[in-house]
């Protein structure tokens, strides 16, 4: 066992809908540490640098309109296998084939406004938090 960092983003959906605290809740249940936490609106630049990995995919100008439409709150979470806890705590990108108990399962409105990003690899996991995080801003 490893432990590690990842990149959480709790997404437009969840900061307007004020589900912040109740996201945060499952992370900590779970055993991740949040060790790094600011909210900011995305600029359309921002957002769409964030996700340049998806600028193929046919959903990629929704989802940057998506990303900037509202506050976002940004994180790093610490904790053994960091990277695969938080994919399993946010469950299916899709709600509607997320597992029972999952963030996306009980908060997600859609395949796109689905409450929460988490970094899919240690490597992506680095980069992601070097995107928004300085050193000195992470505490552990
Ligand atoms: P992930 O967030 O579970 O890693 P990705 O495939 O990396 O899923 O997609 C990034 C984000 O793009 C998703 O979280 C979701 O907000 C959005 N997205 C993914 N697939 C679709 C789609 O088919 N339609 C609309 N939005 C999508
Ligand atoms: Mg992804």
């Amino acid at each position: 066992m490893t432990v590690e960092r990842t990149l959480s983003i709790l997404k437009p959906d969840a900061t307007r809908r004020n589900l912040t605290g109740k996201i945060n809740a499952k992370f900590e249940e779970a055993g991740l540490r949040i060790v790094a936490q600011k909210r900011l609106h995305l600029s359309e630049a921002q957002a769409g640098a964030f996700y340049a990995v998806h600028k193929e995919r046919p959903f990629y100008k929704d989802l940057v309109a998506f990303m900037t439409s509202g506050p976002v709150v940004v994180q790093v979470l610490e904790g053994e296998n960091a990277v695969a806890k938080n994919r399993e705590i946010m469950g299916a990108t899709n709600p509607a084939n997320a597992a029972p108990g999952t963030i996306r399962k009980e908060f997600a409105e859609s395949i796109e406004a689905n409450s929460v990003h988490g970094s899919d690899s240690a490597e992506n996991a680095a980069t992601e938090v070097a995107f928004f995080f300085s050193g000195i801003e992470i505490v552990g």
